[in-house]
């Protein structure tokens, strides 16, 4: 198996320098950009933009959901030859289907929503006369991979977090169906000419966030050959070459040890000192690696490229707990990576040893001849087994919450705007005008009987209105006539 995660690209790598301002396409010619900023790395510019909010990634996405709306109850009465006039016969509306995110183990990444901007559940239909009531609405069932994380976009609160197969959450709510005029008779009221509308389905700016549940993360300078690494103890395969940055996305690899069992490591984009202030390609992309369970942190030991190896691991801690503390203090294996190269000899045993001295359990490799590799690998396998699984859920406070059924106090306000005129508000007003259709008298009389029955008439005198004064409720005007 072999999992990927697609980003699209956030940033170019050309020799020219480019212009500020300057649009340009990305690399697979679909994103067009004005560029941002401008710095040189190695012999490369990288320009790329800087408003996290600009940068569009697949593991990322925005879209808007609606819940179907509830269909209309109708307003009918029982018709046959010979009989003048039958009871109410009018049918409730169905239900609007809803809005379902359902985790779907066979899925990656979020690519699916990358272009669909509004999905909808089917509406309730409406009802019908000979007490037809109106079809429920088709719930929609949109499939995330697990480890999608659920935002309320336009509050920034946390809905849910999906790790589990299977696992549901409901994203917006289809309206209920209105009742039919069958469903007012009374023996004071035999000829309801009124039916509620169906409610209007929930709306909501949902965004997704796709975090990778990786049990391995591999922490690295570019170069020192954590592709190469990844390439070697699993199917992914990533572009591997001499340069710095050659990782633009995370890799994600399945490591079979045999005996059934397996583990997941992801390759992410090398890190360089001020990575946290966005020098290189910053250091946004640890997210992919922030539920790991462990960390292989990979030094190039034969230190080509003129830094001293020990330098590197204590740079790369700093930009770790510069992004989040508690990534810093996540268990690290180290792998002294390319002991092929004639330099490594004389690094191996001072490196070796300064970090064992601290107490890290040190690993030398060759990525590129699979010297010691195995090794690795089965004691990476081995801690695991050993390391608590929750740690992956530890830093979420609540698998999912889902949004309790609508319990709000009913509450009924009078306001005064001006000495004359008055204003019905609140939550019982707003549930009942959105279900009334002002256009029909009857409808209308039901409202204000409801709110009569809430004690309309006392709240409106003491509030101080008199004969003659403007009142409105909803989109409805009307004098007040004691
Ligand atoms: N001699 C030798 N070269 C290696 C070894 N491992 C990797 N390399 C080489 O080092 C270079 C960089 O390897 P990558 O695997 O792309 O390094 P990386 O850490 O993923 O680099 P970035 O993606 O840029 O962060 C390539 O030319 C590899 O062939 C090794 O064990 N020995
Ligand atoms: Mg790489």
């Amino acid at each position: 198996m072999n999992i990927r995660l697609y980003l699209p690209q956030k940033f170019m790598i050309e020799e020219d320098i480019p212009k500020i301002g300057e649009i340009k396409y990305s690399n697979s010619g679909k994103i067009k950009d004005k560029i941002k900023s401008t710095k040189k790395c190695g012999e490369w510019y990288i320009h790329y933009k800087k408003e996290r909010g600009e940068m569009m990634f697949l593991d990322e996405v925005e879209f808007k959901v609606k819940g179907g709306d509830g269909g209309n109850g109708a307003v009918s009465f029982h018709r046959e030859k010979y009989i003048d006039m039958g009871g109410p016969d009018g049918g409730d509306g169905g239900d609007g289907g809803s809005v379902i995110l359902k985790v779907d183990e066979g899925l990656n990444t979020l690519s699916d929503f990358r272009y669909q901007k509004f999905r909808e559940a089917e509406r309730g239909t409406h009802g019908s006369g000979n007490n037809k009531h109106g079809k429920k609405g088709e719930d929609l069932i949109l499939k995330v991979p697990p480890g999608t994380v659920v935002y309320d976009a336009d509050t920034g609160e946390f809905l849910a977090d999906l790790t589990e197969e299977g696992q549901e959450f409901i994203a917006a709510r289809g309206g209920k169906g209105g009742r039919g005029n069958a469903r007012f008779k009374k023996p004071t009221r035999k000829a309801p000419k009124f039916a509620e509308k169906g409610e209007s389905g929930e709306v909501r700016l949902l965004r997704l966030e796709l975090k990778l549940l990786a049990d391995v993360g591999l922490v690295g300078y570019p170069n020192v050959g954590k592709s190469t690494l990844i390439s070697v103890v699993s199917e992914a395969k990533p572009k591997i070459a001499a340069y710095h940055f050659t990782t633009l996305k995370p890799n994600l690899g399945v490591v079979s040890l045999g005996d059934y069992r397996s583990f997941v490591m992801a390759d992410i984009p090398g890190l360089i000192e001020g990575a946290h202030e966005g020098t290189g390609l910053g250091d946004e992309f640890l997210r992919h690696i922030e539920r790991t369970r462990l960390l292989i942190h990979v030094l190039d030991v034969s230190g080509i490229e003129g830094r001293d190896p020990l330098d590197d691991f204590r740079i790369i801690n700093q930009e770790l707990s510069e992004y989040n503390r508690r990534l810093a203090e996540r268990p690290q294996v180290v792998a002294l990576n390319k002991i092929d190269l004639p330099q490594a000899e004389e690094n191996l045993p001072r490196v070796k040893k300064s970090l064992e001295e601290e107490g890290y359990k040190v690993f030398s490799i060759s990525a590129v001849t699979g010297k010691g590799v195995k090794e690795l690998i089965y004691y990476v396998g081995e801690l695991l087994d050993k390391l608590p699984v929750e740690y992956q859920e530890a830093e979420v406070e609540e698998e999912v919450i889902i949004k309790p059924d609508f319990t709000e106090e009913e509450v009924l306000e009078v306001k005064r705007q001006a000495a004359d005129k008055y204003e019905i508000v609140g939550s019982l007003v707003e549930e009942n005008v959105a279900r009334t259709d002002f256009n029909n008298e009857a409808a209308v009389k039901r409202l204000l009987r409801i709110l009569q029955h809430h004690g309309l008439k006392e709240l409106m005198q003491e509030a101080g209105i008199k004969e003659g004064d403007t009142v409105t409720i909803g989109p409805m005007e009307f004098d007040y006539i004691e």
